[in-house]
């Protein structure tokens, strides 16, 4: 043991330097982490009653449990290292200290200890997960019997009507998964979610077990990466996918909920005052997983039924030439889009030929879905809604656009498209820059793959006077 006090003493400085720097990287995340202006996705700031009784449950174990581990632990480790400090002076390498094997009294208390422990912590939990669950309850799938389905055939309610009932009814939104991007339904008939897809007369379970572009309902009001819902009341939803497991997080709101293919998962969520509250996508989904976000918008309840009559209207087609209001750009752009997007996209609009009557089999396209997934967004009212692509693009410049930010003036929401008609308006515009290049390439905008069947292809062969027009076409989507 030839070792001279110089070369011990710099072997415990090199011994000690990666420990330090270990420390520090933690240390510091945790630290930048903090300085974050805008945190879109935190849990620790919830504003509905289901994330706070989250919220209320983490906070005592990590402020009582995980503090008093950490006291004892730390606090242990200190005493013992002060008690037994040793002066490397006199440090005898060969002076061990005693050595014990085994000591049954204390490995029975320190398993027993993590199991009381975790049995409290358990409790606890379960006791949330069955509120939160219990909260769920209220959902119900509507079963229509063969006198309903056929009498809301032939006698649709009107719009008025439809809307009073919709206004007066607790709200149940569907949702449904899709590489890459959240679609919404509002059953604004009131007739369910689902159609007699089987044509048995009855809309029951069997229809639901039918694949979703069969069996989803065309009359339903379909949006999508915004879910627009009233504060201050409890909205339901189902959760769904079309193609692969994603999972539907909106931390401020509730904790998540997977979307699985062929099931629909019940789930809620409550805001106590209007305002935006993002998400993201939380199941690897593939390619674009880390571009799939997604936002819950609650409006008061008086704004937000004047949103849902907004929704609940038809698109209106451009006028030809001859008719009162032609616009020779915009009737281009809805001409260009009927040529080249009608086959993937949904815009509702007024049919006026009966004769025209759209395959109900196919979920109101009259070609076969060429998308594996079975849908791209409803642009039937593209215009109000402030992000685009899975919520990665702001439709508006502006701060409601940045999808960053949860800032959210809901009178301004509710009149967004307006500003898509005044391209002067200096506080917000539509987006031509992130538009325009998302028509002409989308794979290159968002990593799809659009070969295999998953999202939007590229229009190269569209003139630069064409994407204009068809940009400008989708300002009118309000
Ligand atoms: C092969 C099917 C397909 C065709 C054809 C298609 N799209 Fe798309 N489009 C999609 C899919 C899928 C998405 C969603 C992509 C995503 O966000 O990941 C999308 C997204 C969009 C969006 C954003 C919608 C939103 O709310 O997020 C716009 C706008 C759009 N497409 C416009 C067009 C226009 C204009 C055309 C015609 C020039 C077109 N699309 C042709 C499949 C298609
Ligand atoms: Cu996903």
């Amino acid at each position: 043991m030839g070792k001279t006090k110089k070369s011990a003493e710099g072997q415990n400085t090199m011994r000690k330097l990666p420990h330090l720097s270990l420390l520090a990287l933690p240390l510091a995340s945790i630290l930048f982490a903090a300085c974050g202006e805008d945190k879109p996705l935190t849990t620790l700031d919830p504003d509905g009653p289901q994330a706070q009784g989250i919220h209320e449950l983490m906070t005592p174990y990590i402020w009582v449990i995980m503090l008093i581990i950490f006291i004892l632990v730390v606090g242990v480790s200190i005493g013992l290292a002060v008690k037994n400090k040793v002066d490397p002076d006199e440090l005898d390498p060969n002076d061990l200290p005693e050595q014990t094997h085994g000591n049954f009294k204390l490995e029975i208390a320190w398993t027993i200890a993590p199991m009381v422990l975790l049995t409290v912590v358990a409790v606890f939990t379960w006791q949330e997960i069955w509120d939160l669950e219990e909260k769920n309850d209220d959902i119900t799938f509507r079963a229509s019997s063969a006198e309903e389905v056929e009498n809301q055939k032939n006698n649709p309610l009107p719009l008025e009507t439809q809307l009073e009932n919709f206004s007066n009814t607790p709200l149940d939104v569907m949702v449904i998964g899709q590489q890459w991007w959240w679609e919404y339904r509002y059953d604004i008939d009131g007739d369910g979610f689902f159609k007699d897809a089987n044509n048995d007369g009855v809309i029951d379970e069997k229809d639901r077990e039918l694949p979703l572009d069969i069996s989803l309902d065309d009359d339903d009001i379909v949006t999508a990466t915004e879910l627009v819902i009233p504060s201050g009341q409890q909205v339901d939803l189902i959760i769904t996918s079309r193609d692969v497991i994603h999972s539907y997080w909106i931390p401020r709101l509730n904790g998540k909920r997977d979307a699985v293919p062929g099931r629909l998962h019940t789930w809620s969520l409550e805001s106590f005052e209007p305002g935006k509250y993002s998400g993201w996508c939380t199941e690897f989904c593939g390619m674009s997983h880390a571009r799939m976000r997604m936002s819950a918008i609650a409006l008061e309840k008086p704004q937000f039924d004047e949103w849902i009559a907004n929704q609940a209207t038809l698109a209106e087609i451009p006028a030809e030439e001859g008719e009162e209001g032609y616009d020779e750009d915009l009737r281009a752009g809805y001409e260009t889009f009927q040529a080249n997007c009608a086959s993937c996209h949904v815009i509702s609009e007024p049919d006026n030929d009966p004769e025209d009557n759209l395959d109900t089999t196919k979920n109101g396209r009259n070609i076969d879905p060429p998308l594996l997934s079975g849908a791209a967004p409803n642009l039937t009212h593209f215009a109000t809604r402030s992000t685009f692509a899975g919520g990665i693009y702001g439709t508006y410049n502006g701060r409601l656009g940045d999808p960053n930010s949860n800032d959210l003036d809901p009178a301004d929401y509710l009149k967004l498209s307006e500003f898509a008609k005044q391209p002067s308006n200096d506080t917000y515009s539509w987006n031509v820059a992130d538009l325009k290049p998302w028509v002409k390439n989308a794979p290159e905008q968002k990593d799809m793959d659009p070969v295999n069947q998953q999202g939007m292809i590229a229009f190269e062969n569209l003139t630069e006077e064409q994407l204009d027009q068809v940009v400008a076409y989708l300002a009118t989507l309000d």
